[in-house]
């Protein structure tokens, strides 16, 4: 389903006086507006394949209706996205998931719906129907050699689809570990692992990067084999220049400082990419920036401080991405609020007086410090985001214009109210 441009542009038309109000009192508070709504401009975060339909846990899955069916049916809902936002601009697909069976195909629908292919994912945390092997204890961790080798399979396989569509990195989070003491001998599963990624990352090709996630616990419950940013460091700085860690923020014990992690894997220049949403408790893949902004807008600030000291390009030397989950609410709006969340918190950090914050720090000015961010983290800056989703062709309120158009009530008649969404 396509969004057509005029119904942006009446949209727009009949919020653009009130827009205006907005923007002219916030430029007159905000000494670098302009920057900062360029910056916005260029920032795009991918959306995931498979978080387009509802999710669920292990007690029950409430669908919402008109999820997309098939990986074509994906790409035309964040191309949708795409358009209310202008700033989900790429995807990022599961394998086995979503295999592209037809990859010129998909690339040319992709481009179509102005997508590129952000990081490829592998899955060697379920078992696949006529899958020889099983990864009940493990994939690359695993005590059977032959187990070992079907992950390592797999993902040069998931690499060979990224090849073919353009991609330029391989996401592997692996839910290996242990469930019980005893269970595993903990040197033995780092060796393995580490030797299944070293023949993974031959496999990658020149120009291509691969990125290491960590995740404290789940589905294993007493260990992980890449459970924190210090395993995922470990695993990265030995595999080579090409190797990332990737920092997901729900992947932490309850918390943790994650923007001090940030700052420390950019410094080591380890900072590969990044899965966006939000937690109370664990990896519970809500929305991003509803339950902490506040850390939200930290992490985003030490991105910004330690990019800039490497001189690197906000928009495309790091891996964006949303990974979350949709249980109650439609995932299209949830995943419209994500983004918003997130140029949001970007925006603030770009707002930090950092000349005053470096000042403040030399004299031990504790309180001064703490004022600089909180004054960066308590300015409204959603007139700016705005301004730079219409400058380039999104509308204004993208969720009152989803609402308005009914795209959800047009999706279930298209789809049906029962499509069910491949993904967890
Ligand atoms: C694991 O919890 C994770 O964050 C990994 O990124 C997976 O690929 C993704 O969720 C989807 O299940
Ligand atoms: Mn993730």
């Amino acid at each position: 389903m396509q969004l057509e441009k005029y119904k942006i542009d009446d949209h727009n038309q009949s919020l653009l006086k009130a827009h205006n109000n907005k923007l002219a009192f916030c430029k007159s508070t905000v000494d670098n507006a302009e920057n900062i709504i360029e910056k916005l401009i260029a920032f795009q975060i991918a959306i995931p394949s498979w978080a387009l339909g509802t999710g669920g846990t292990r007690f029950g899955r409430f669908s919402g209706g008109g999820e997309p069916r098939n990986l074509e049916e994906k790409i035309e809902d964040i191309g949708l996205l795409h358009s209310l936002n202008r700033a989900s601009g790429a995807i990022s697909l599961h394998i086995p998931w979503d295999i592209p069976e037809k990859p010129a195909h998909i690339k040319a629908l992709a481009a179509q719906n102005g997508l590129r292919f952000d990081a490829m994912n592998s899955n060697t945390f379920q078992d696949q129907p006529g899958q020889e092997y099983s990864y009940k204890y493990g994939s690359l961790q695993n005590v059977n050699k032959a187990i070992r080798q079907q992950a390592i399979d797999h993902n040069i396989e998931v690499i060979q689809h990224g090849i073919e569509l353009g991609s330029k990195s391989l996401t592997v989070w692996l839910s290996d570990g242990s469930c019980f003491p005893g269970q595993l001998n903990f040197r033995e599963a780092f060796q393995n692992t580490l030797n299944g990624l070293k023949e993974i990352y031959k496999a990658l090709p020149e120009d291509w990067k691969i990125f290491v996630e960590y995740k404290a616990f789940e589905p294993n419950f007493y260990s992980t084999t890449v459970g924190d940013w210090g395993q995922s460091y470990l695993y990265s700085s030995k595999l080579g220049d090409k190797a990332y860690s990737l920092v997901d923020l729900g992947h932490h014990l309850p918390n943790a400082n994650i923007e001090q992690i940030v700052a420390l894997l950019l410094m080591e220049g380890k900072l590969g990419g990044f899965h966006f949403n939000d937690s109370k408790y664990g990896d519970d893949d809500l929305t991003t920036g509803s339950i902490k902004p506040y850390q939200l807008f930290l992490i985003f600030n030490e991105l910004v401080d330690g990019m800039d000291a490497k001189g690197m390009n906000h928009a495309t030397d790091l891996g964006w991405m949303i990974d979350a989950s949709h249980n109650v609410k439609d995932p299209l709006e949830d995943l419209l609020q994500s983004v918003e969340a997130i140029l949001i918190a970007y925006a603030q950090a770009l707002l930090v007086d950092s000349r005053s914050l470096k000042e403040a720090r030399a004299n031990n000015d504790v309180t001064r410090a703490q004022d600089i961010l909180q004054d960066a983290f308590r300015t409204d800056l959603r007139p700016l985001v705005a301004e730079a989703r219409l400058r380039s062709g999104g509308a204004l309120d993208p969720i009152a214009l989803f609402r308005q158009q009914k795209i959800r009530e047009a999706l279930i008649k298209n789809r049906g109210a029962k499509a069910v969404a491949t993904g967890l």
